[in-house]
């Protein structure tokens, strides 16, 4: 694999959650993959997870690890071709890509949806201008569109907790005070369309996804019903994505918020968010506290997520 964007690259999913259990129990198995290897780490936006798991799934490989903040220390980057650059942005991206790869051997890039215009975000445009411009292997900490890193682990963590072959999963949109990126439940959806897991997906109306991704799944929208009988909640909030409405906040409504009676609905389901989350809007405080609750090993199942595609893109170079 030379680049990583989507969850489908991985092609044998079974193998790929293989090859991260034998990661996960060998950590510094690799020690000598990565020596002399600088990873670059590009980020548009904040981040907690996945700068501290991509560093650590580095170093466990024996790599170089730099991070690049482009908003905090960086000149701030035009994005845009043929734009007349006399604003505030000092940097063009078709510079600026190509530099960067003369300073390291891998690059991982966060680059969030914007929110305003769909096809620019649902093009990948700043992820594609690093694959085609860096001349090194590019992979995905959460692009516009996509966020495959985190349903690796998702998949990881369901893989582990799973009491039946055909776990029933539910994605449950949730409220929050702000718009955000559909690349998580997106990513997350396409993930589980690659297994043969029962799958609901369920919504306000309004907030459908892009049924690209979707595929499979079961659309309810009587969130109640779609928890009757789950084995994994999954909550998420998101901006819609149709037409006008595209990157809106449609709703806050906290009937939507997951609490201790809604669970009660599920076949004692654990509750999964990649995080971070707002308490009380998406999920309460008792149900992210109860044993139920597997939020943290799912973050840790990051490490592993990310130390995994490393090691295949750097087998591959
Ligand atoms: C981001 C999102 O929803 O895409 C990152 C999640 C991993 N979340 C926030 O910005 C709160
Ligand atoms: N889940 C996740 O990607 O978290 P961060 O935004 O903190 O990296």
């Amino acid at each position: 694999m030379r680049h990583f964007t989507s969850i489908t690259q991985l092609g044998d999913l079974q193998k790929a959650i293989e090859a991260a259990e034998y990661v996960k129990k060998n950590p510094f198995a690799d020690q000598d993959k990565g020596k002399n290897m600088t990873l670059l780490m590009i980020f548009f936006n904040s981040s907690l997870r996945t700068r501290l798991s991509t560093q650590k799934a580095a170093m466990n490989l024996g790599m170089n690890v730099m991070v690049l903040d482009v908003n905090q220390g960086a000149w701030k980057l035009e994005t845009e071709r043929g734009v007349v650059m006399d604003g505030d942005k000092p940097e063009h991206l078709l510079e600026a890509i190509p530099v960067m790869g003369t300073c390291c051997d891998v690059i991982g890039v966060r680059a969030f949806a914007n929110l305003t215009d769909r096809d620019y975000d649902y093009n990948e445009m700043i992820i594609n201008q690093f694959i085609k411009y860096s001349g090194k292997p590019v992979f995905s900490m959460e692009a516009a569109t996509r966020h495959p890193l985190q349903t690796f682990a998702d998949l990881i963590t369901i893989e582990e907790y799973k009491k039946v072959e055909k776990p029933k999963i539910v994605m449950t949109w949730a409220p929050h005070p702000k718009a955000l990126p559909q690349a998580v439940p997106n990513s997350f959806a396409e993930g589980i369309n690659m297994t043969d897991y029962e799958f609901v997906i369920t919504h306000p109306h309004g907030y459908e996804l892009d049924p690209a991704f979707t595929g499979r799944a079961i659309i309810e929208y009587d969130q109640k019903k779609a928890f009757e009988g789950a084995d994994f909640i999954y909550a998420k909030n998101w901006s819609a994505w149709s037409g006008e409405n595209y990157g809106k906040v449609l709703s806050t409504d906290r009937d939507w918020t997951v609490d201790s009676g809604k669970m009660a609905l599920t076949n004692n389901a654990y509750f999964m968010h990649c995080l971070p989350v707002r308490r009380n809007m998406i999920v309460t405080d008792d149900v992210i506290e109860s044993p139920q609750s597997i939020v943290i090993p799912q973050a840790a199942n990051r490490v592993v997520s990310a130390q995994t595609i490393l090691k295949m893109i750097l087998s591959d170079m």
